[in-house]
């Protein structure tokens, strides 16, 4: 597996506090913050700190440190409008690569919520 990190991404930027963002979560591994362009009234952005470019990537050289982080991190942002708390519910997306209509080459989670979001493939 061959991926190319650009460590130009706004993303990588934003990592090493060159480019301000606001922050929902954060740990060792992890990082939230909230889309600049909100899709929904919840729209928050979960990427992990190292340089991996897709979620393949991620998945694949990441350390299970790493993987079990983002996910935890992850799934405390999507808990609090989860139907498992009576919440409405939630959407997670990752778009890869230009098919996927990927804008930022750094891993990120989208998730989504606070409003009805459609059903997504037509
Ligand atoms: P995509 O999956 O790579 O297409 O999504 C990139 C997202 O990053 C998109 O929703 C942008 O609004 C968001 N974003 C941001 O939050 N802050 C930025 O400085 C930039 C993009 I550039």
């Amino acid at each position: 597996m061959a991926f190319d990190y650009d460590d130009q991404n706004i993303f990588a930027k934003i990592l090493r506090g060159e480019i301000p963002n606001t922050t929902v979560a954060e740990t060792e591994h992890t990082l939230a913050f909230a889309d600049i362009h909100p899709q929904a009234p919840v729209h928050v952005l979960v990427i992990p700190k190292g340089p991996y470019v897709c979620f393949d990537h991620f998945a694949a050289e990441a350390s299970d440190a790493e993987i079990v982080d983002f996910h935890r991190v992850a799934a405390q942002i999507c808990a609090r409008i989860s139907p498992g708390a009576g919440g409405a519910g939630y959407r997670t997306i990752s778009n890869a690569g230009t098919d996927g209509v990927q804008d930022v080459p750094h891993y990120h989670m989208h998730i989504l919520g606070g409003r009805p979001l459609g059903r997504m493939l037509a």
